[in-house]
């Protein structure tokens, strides 16, 4: 029997509305749902290949353990929960708390019970311990929210804006900004009239359609911004009134990116000194910019400073939203908030708990994980033993050697998966966990993660709901990542309680509002119903609607200031402006290194999701993450593609195989990470691909603040193996 079934993928945070087509129960098909809107029937591969990711033979069916030998062998999920819960009790009565850790990578947003539960877990048993993916993916933008302040209501929405500057991302295939469909709605936009600035050393999916493409060298973000800045300055493009209203610094700013000339930075960034001025007259002349920085400016060194550089700009011209202009992402499963057109003056950008390597601290980013392989590796009160870990640190984290080592060193090691990863190869136990056709969903972690990261979520109150659509693979012994905490929990007697941030207004001192019922175990439903208590639109609302829908009721106008508001926004914090001085003292031409004469960069595949999905046999182009050199590089260096290449780094060296890609900027290797054999597996680049992350490391060039290691602008030498 066939049947079609209405509900969305969550393989990115990009949640396209999809319908799945059913033959007996199995999936044999996935097409956009051309009813919900936004999303024009937007679907991408990876999506496409749901079915095939469900019924890969791969797949985890039950939970494994590892033995005194070190292989994996079956358990019954229940028994390896209380196994884990035991352990964890006895490691927290022998070293506290502290020892057991919890990192949240990408797999968390597939589920909207797992970041709530897990976070509600460790709340509970007393660890501070909580780590993300975000202090190594683009922790300088909210921290230069801390440095700047930031605007109470929010975002210009990309529908309102007349020109829009991408730094350092690709929307059109990591669906960050304009998530909804990103390639039709920059060709239309632009279209439209709206004039887009990329800045990129590649020319990107979107820089194809960029007005002014700046095709910067890696790592010179932070001057071309500074130009960019300058220039606005200098041509009179202030939006005064807004800045008498709500800004402080600009002299200070001003004085400071004096040296930021366009021909000190074109010469500089290697960039057209023309371009910069077009680019600074669009956005001087736009009435409102919708800007956005990716990786790319987040990486390669001066993260904080590069968005830092990007809210004063968007200061300076006002590019905020009015009083009674419409919430961009208002919202809808979460509780209503009022916002106000006023500034939210800076706050500290580090607090809470410190690790005990490298001064590295708390910050407004989470806690710094590039500094917790070093936690676990270093004895003495307060080492991490335990780690539940939701992503992939051998495949994804910088370091990859580090990587191996702090989690080969672990007393536990608990890998919730749907597959076993490099990193579950080393784990004491794999949970084995049901996937996302398995599951119901709300679109509600989006719409938080939106509120830390703007880029992400929709600008109209949109919300979706979508229970499960299929049975897991009968004969297999699968569990909800949600579940794992709270029966773990359950076992250590330890009582959960969900914090405010989940969707639960907070109690009067702001402290956990709801107790969980540790008795009878929830159903993931009544899970939903919890954490979206209090949601601006009923949550039973939108289970009525299997299609996405926008819910005009949820769209909340700006309202304006409050007559004593006094915060500012400012654009001179002294760390930055330190930061600038600094680089204008050496303005010059940039540092080239003889022995590492290429820069490797990152980039997003269109069929993986970091490390997810390479295990998805008939999925990939190429089973490898190639190695891409301009053609003219290679020819210089004497390689083809095809060509097995060594890349070498300060500090490692791997095996890529080339590939030709003419948008590339000369000098410039460009990979994707997330590759690499699994540990014990046969290492070959062209079956298993290259893992990049072992050319870097965490202790050196680092964010104070954040410890954000240096992933892009890294100086590499090339040379050729051998021939194909
Ligand atoms: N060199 C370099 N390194 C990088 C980056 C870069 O650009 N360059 N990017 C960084 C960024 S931005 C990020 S966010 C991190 C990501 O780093 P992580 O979050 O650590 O990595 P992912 O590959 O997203 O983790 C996915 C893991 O989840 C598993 N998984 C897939 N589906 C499910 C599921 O349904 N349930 C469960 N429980 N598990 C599932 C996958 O098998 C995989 O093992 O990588 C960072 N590392
Ligand atoms: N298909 C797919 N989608 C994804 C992911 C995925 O792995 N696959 N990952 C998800 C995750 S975890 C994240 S964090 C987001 C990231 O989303 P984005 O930040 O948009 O990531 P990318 O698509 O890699 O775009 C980064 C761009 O930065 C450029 N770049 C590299 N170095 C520099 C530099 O020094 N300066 C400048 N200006 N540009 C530079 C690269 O050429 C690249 O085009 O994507 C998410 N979406
Ligand atoms: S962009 Fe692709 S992977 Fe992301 S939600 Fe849409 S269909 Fe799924
Ligand atoms: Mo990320």
């Amino acid at each position: 029997m066939t049947q079609i079934a209405q509900t969305f993928c969550r393989l990115c945070a990009a949640y396209c509305p999809i319908e799945v087509e059913l033959a007996n129960g199995r999936p044999v098909k996935v097409m956009g749902d051309r009813s919900a809107p936004l999303y024009g029937g937007y679907t991408c591969v990876k999506g496409r290949a749901l079915p095939k990711i469900h019924l890969n033979p791969s797949r985890l069916r039950y939970s494994v353990k590892r033995d005194a030998s070190g292989e994996h062998r079956p358990i019954a999920t229940a028994r390896a929960i209380d196994e884990i819960a035991d352990k964890i009790s006895d490691i927290i009565a022998r070293h506290g708390p502290r020892s057991v850790a919890l990192y949240l990578g990408n797999p968390t947003l597939m589920y909207p019970g797992t970041a709530a539960v897990g976070v509600a877990f460790m709340t509970a048993i007393g660890s501070p311990m909580l780590f993300s993916s975000q202090s190594i993916d683009q922790p300088g933008l909210v921290v230069s929210q801390a440095l700047h302040g930031s605007w109470h209501a929010g975002r210009i929405a990309a529908a309102d804006a007349d020109a829009f500057l991408i730094a350092g991302g690709n929307p059109v295939i990591s669906k960050q900004y304009l998530s909804q469909n990103p390639a039709r709605k920059l060709k239309d936009r632009v279209n439209d009239g709206v004039k887009l600035i990329v800045i990129d050393p590649r020319r990107t999916e979107t820089a194809r359609r960029a007005h002014v493409h700046l095709q910067v060298k890696p790592g010179e973000d932070a001057v071309v911004l500074a130009g960019l800045v300058r220039l606005l300055i200098e041509n009179g493009k202030i939006d005064e009134s807004f800045v008498a209203e709500n800004v402080v610094g600009l002299a200070d700013l001003a004085r400071a990116l004096r040296p930021f000339t366009p021909e000190a930075v074109a010469a500089r960034a290697s960039i057209d000194a023309e371009q910069l001025r077009e680019a600074a007259a669009i956005l001087g002349n736009a009435r409102r910019a919708y800007i956005g920085g990716g990786t790319g400016i987040s990486m390669s060194g001066h993260g904080n400073l590069s968005f830092y550089l990007l809210l004063c700009l968007q200061s300076i011209r006002g590019f905020w939203p009015r009083a009674g202009d419409d919430v961009a992402g208002p919202s809808v499963l979460m509780p209503p908030v009022e916002r106000k057109a006023q500034p939210v003056g800076p706050t500290p950008a580090n607090f809470g708990e410190t690790l005990r390597v490298r001064g590295l601290r708390q910050s407004n980013a989470g806690m710094p994980t590039g500094g917790l392989p070093e936690e676990i590796l270093t004895p003495g009160e307060g080492q991490v033993r335990a780690l539940i870990c939701l992503g992939n640190p051998l495949a994804c984290w910088p370091d990859s050697e580090l990587a191996l080592r702090a989690m080969g060193s672990l007393e536990l090691l608990i890998t919730p998966n749907v597959e076993i990863s490099a990193t579950s190869k080393l784990a004491h136990y794999v949970i084995a966990t049901r996937h996302v056709l398995e599951t119901p969903a709300t679109t509600q972690f989006i719409e938080g993660a939106k509120m830390i990261h703007y880029g992400y979520g929709w600008d109209a109150p949109y919300a979706q709901y979508t229970p499960a659509l299929l049975e897991p693979p009968a004969g297999s012994d699968l569990v909800e990542d949600w579940q794992i905490f709270y029966r773990i929990a359950k076992r250590m007697n330890v009582p959960l309680a969900f914090c405010s941030g989940t969707g639960l207004s907070m109690s009067k001192d702001g402290a956990a509002q709801r107790d969980i019922d540790m008795d009878v175990e929830p159903t993931t439903e009544q899970l939903f119903d919890i954490i979206c208590a209090n949601s601006a639109v009923p949550l039973a609302e939108v289970r009525s609607h299997l299609s996405g829908k926008i819910y005009e009721e949820a769209q909340r106008e700006i309202a304006p200031r409050n007559p004593d508001c006094e915060d500012r926004l400012d654009v001179a914090n002294p760390d930055m402006l330190d930061q600038l001085a600094s680089i204008a003292d050496d303005l010059g031409a940039a540092p080239c290194s003889n022995d590492f004469p290429f820069m490797l960069i990152p980039r997003r595949a269109d069929d993986v999701v970091n490390s997810t999905f390479r295990y998805v046999p008939g999925m990939h182009k190429t089973a490898y993450n190639p190695a891409f050199l301009h053609p003219d590089d290679m020819s210089a260096i004497h390689v083809e593609g095809g060509q097995l290449i060594e890349i070498s780094s300060r500090y490692g060296s791997v095996i890529g195989v080339a590939e030709a890609d003419r948008d590339l900027r000369r000098g410039v290797l460009s990979m994707t990470h997330g590759f690499g054999a699994r540990p014990g597996d046969p290492d070959d680049p062209r079956s298993s691909g290259t893992n990049i992350n072992r050319l870097l490391r965490l202790d050196r060039d680092f964010d104070r603040i954040t410890g954000m290691p240096r992933m892009s602008a890294v100086p590499v030498a090339i040379k050729a193996i051998g021939v194909a």
